[in-house]
C-alpha cells in the first residue's frame, strides 16, 4: 500500500476460538476497526476441532469459563464437573451471539502469510479466499494444541478402511459399531477416547509407544447447589484463582515432600487421587521441582494403576517408569485402565516392535500386522509453534518468523518478538499458557494487549516492538527456569520431542502465573521497558 492511504483494519485477529472472541470484544470496546480471520466453519478454535467421543477439558466448568461479564457468568449453567466439548462449543457460540461477534468473523478464511511494510508501518496479509488485507495490529489468537499431526508413517494412502485423527475430528461423528479399530496414540486424546470407542467397536487395539500417568477425572454431575453457589459468588472464586499459580484453585501444602512421613504422605496423595484432577502435581511444593519428590507420587499413582488392571503383564506395561511423574501432562480419565480389562482391547505395546507402515489391512508393525477397519490418529500436535509457523510471517528486514524461530521459539514474555513490530501472540511460548488454565491465561493476556494499544494511543505511538535484548534474556530466563524442574526429563509436546526435526526446549514459563502477571503489569506500569516505541515512520494523510 502507498504510505499515505490508512490500513483497511486498525487490528486482525487471527482465529476465533477462546482467544480470538475476546480479543475482538475487547478491540471493538476500544473503538478500534478489527475483523477476525477463521479456517473453521464456526467459532471455538481448538474446541470446533476436537470433536472425538469423550473431548472433554481437563480443568473445572466453572472455572474454565470467561471472567470478564459478570451476566455471562451468573447466567450460563454448566452441567458437569468437567464440560465435555459440545458444551464448551455451545458456551462459546454463546459468548460469539451475546456479544455479537459473529458479523466481524470471517468464517472458513484462512490467512496465509503476513509482511511487515516497513515504509507504511503496516502489515499486509494475504487471505483465502480473500486476497490482500492491511492492519496496523496482528493478533495471533492461533492456539496452542491446533496443528493437529498425523505422523509420516509410510502407506496411509494404501490404508482400505477409514481413518481420522482426534483434533480433526468429522463433524457427523464415527460410529466403530461391528469394526476393528486401531487407535493410535496415549496421550489426552487417546486416553478420554479409548474406553468410549472400545465400547462401541468390535475389538479395538490401542497401539501405545509411551504409557502415562492419568488421573480419575471423578467427572459427574455438577451439584445445581454448587453451580448457584458459585454463580452467585463468582467474584470471589475468581480472586481465588487470579491467586493460584495455575490460575485454578489448588490446594497447595508448601512443604517439601521429602519431609512429609510415609503415612501422611500416602494419605494426602491418596485423597488427592480420590478426588480426582490435575492439582494432584501440585500437592507439594517440590513435585514438579525434583525427580524424587515426582517418584515418591509415581510409586502411589503406580499402584493405584496396578489395583485396576486385572491382567498384571498388561498393567504393567501401561506403567510408565521412562520419565518424572507429570512431566508429561498428566492426563484425567474415566475408566481408561479399566477398559484393558475387555475382552475385546488389546494392548500393543510398540517398545516390542514399532510401526513400520500403514498396509492395506490395517498397521504394519515390528511384531505383525494388525488387520483393521478403521485407525484413529491420537498423535497430537505441533504445540505452541505450529499454528503460528504455518503462515509465512516476514518481519523487519525480510526476516521470516520462520527463520527467527528456527532454534526455537524466542519472544517477550510470550507476547512479543523482536522484527516483528505491532505483532502480538496470546499465550504464546514464553508465557505461562498450557501450564495454566488457559482462559484466564487468554483474557490475561488479552488485557494486556488492550492496555497495550490504549497507551501507544494515549503518547501517540504508532509501532511498538520487543527489543532484542530484552527478548533474549526473557527467553534465557524462560529456559533456565524450565531448566530448575522435571519436564526436560520427558519426551514430550512442552519440550517439542514430539515432532521429528522441531527444536527442543522447554517452550512455557513455568515461574507460575501470578509471578508473570506481575511482571506483564510492572513493565506495562513502567512504559513498556523492553519495547521500543516509535513514531510512524509516515504519517496518513
Ligand atoms: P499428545 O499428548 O501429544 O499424545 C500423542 C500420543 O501419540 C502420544 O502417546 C504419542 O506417543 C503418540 N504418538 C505420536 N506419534 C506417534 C507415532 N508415530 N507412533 C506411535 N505413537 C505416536 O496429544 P493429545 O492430543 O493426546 O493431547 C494433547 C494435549 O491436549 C494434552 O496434553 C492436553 O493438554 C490436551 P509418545 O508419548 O510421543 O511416545
Amino acid at each position: 500500500m502507498s504510505s499515505d492511504a490508512r490500513p483497511d483494519f486498525d487490528a486482525v485477529v487471527v482465529g476465533a476460538g477462546f482467544a480470538g472472541l475476546y480479543t475482538l470484544h475487547r478491540l471493538r470496546g476500544l473503538g478500534l476497526a478489527a475483523v477476525a480471520y477463521e479456517r473453521a466453519g464456526g467459532v471455538g478454535g481448538t474446541w470446533y476441532w476436537n470433536r472425538y467421543p469423550g473431548a472433554r477439558c481437563d480443568v473445572e466448568s466453572l472455572h474454565y469459563s470467561y471472567s470478564f461479564d459478570a451476566d455471562l457468568e451468573r447466567e450460563w449453567d454448566w452441567t458437569e464437573r468437567y464440560a465435555a466439548q459440545p458444551e464448551i462449543l455451545a458456551y462459546l457460540n454463546h459468548v460469539a451471539d451475546r456479544f455479537d461477534l459473529r458479523r466481524d468473523i470471517r468464517f472458513e478464511t484462512t490467512v496465509r502469510s503476513a509482511a511487515f511494510d516497513e515504509t507504511a508501518d503496516v502489515w499486509t496479509l494475504d487471505i483465502d479466499p480473500g486476497g490482500t488485507t492491511t492492519c496496523r495490529f496482528l493478533i495471533l489468537a492461533t492456539g496452542c494444541l491446533s496443528d493437529a499431526q498425523v505422523p509420516p508413517i509410510p502407506g496411509l494412502d494404501s490404508f482400505a478402511g477409514r481413518w481420522y485423527h482426534t483434533g480433526n475430528w468429522p463433524h457427523e461423528g464415527v460410529d466403530f459399531t461391528g469394526q476393528r479399530v486401531a487407535v493410535i496414540g496415549t496421550g489426552s486424546s487417546g486416553i478420554q477416547s479409548i474406553p468410549i470407542i472400545a465400547a462401541q467397536a468390535e475389538h479395538t487395539y490401542v497401539l501405545q509407544r509411551t504409557p502415562n500417568f492419568s488421573i480419575p477425572a471423578r467427572n459427574g454431575p455438577l451439584d445445581p447447589r454448587v453451580l448457584r453457589e458459585t454463580q452467585e459468588n463468582y467474584a470471589v472464586v475468581r480472586e481465588a484463582i487470579r491467586q493460584s499459580p495455575l490460575y485454578f484453585p489448588v490446594n497447595f501444602d508448601p512443604r517439601g515432600t521429602l519431609g512429609v512421613p510415609d503415612d501422611e504422605f500416602r494419605s494426602i496423595i491418596e485423597d488427592r487421587w480420590e478426588g480426582g484432577g490435575l492439582g494432584i502435581a501440585a500437592t507439594f511444593a517440590d513435585i514438579l521441582m525434583s525427580e524424587q519428590a515426582a517418584e515418591r507420587v509415581a510409586g502411589i499413582v503406580r499402584q493405584k494403576i496396578r489395583a485396576k488392571v486385572d491382567d498384571p503383564a498388561v498393567a504393567e506395561r501401561l506403567i510408565p517408569t521412562t520419565y518424572p511423574f507429570a512431566a508429561k501432562r498428566l492426563c484425567l480419565d474415566t475408566g481408561y485402565f479399566e477398559t484393558f480389562n475387555r475382552d475385546d482391547v488389546t494392548l500393543v505395546d510398540l517398545r516390542d516392535g514399532p510401526i513400520t507402515g500403514i498396509v492395506p489391512e490395517g498397521v504394519a508393525t515390528g511384531q505383525g500386522t494388525i488387520e483393521v477397519d478403521a485407525i484413529v490418529f491420537a498423535t497430537g500436535f505441533d504445540a505452541m509453534t505450529g499454528s503460528i509457523l504455518r503462515i509465512a510471517i516476514t518481519g523487519r528486514g525480510g526476516l521470516t518468523i520462520q527463520e527467527k524461530w528456527a532454534g526455537g521459539p524466542v519472544t517477550y514474555l510470550g507476547l512479543a518478538v523482536h522484527g516483528f513490530p505491532n505483532l502480538f501472540t496470546i499465550t504464546g511460548p514464553g508465557s505461562p499458557s498450557v501450564l495454566s488454565n488457559m482462559v484466564p491465561s487468554i483474557e490475561q493476556h488479552v488485557d494486556w494487549i488492550a492496555d497495550c494499544l490504549v497507551h501507544l494511543a494515549d503518547h501517540g505511538v504508532d509501532v511498538i516492538e520487543a527489543e532484542a535484548a530484552a527478548e533474549r534474556e526473557w527467553t534465557d530466563q524462560v529456559h533456565a527456569l524450565g531448566d530448575m524442574t522435571i519436564f526436560p526429563k520427558a519426551n514430550s509436546w512442552y519440550m517439542g520431542r514430539n515432532i521429528a526435526g522441531k527444536p527442543v526446549g522447554f517452550m512455557p514459563f513455568v515461574g507460575g502465573t501470578v509471578l508473570y502477571r506481575q511482571i506483564c503489569d510492572g513493565i506495562a506500569e513502567s512504559g513498556y521497558p523492553g519495547f521500543s516505541l516509535g513514531a510512524r515512520v509516515n504519517q496518513p494523510a
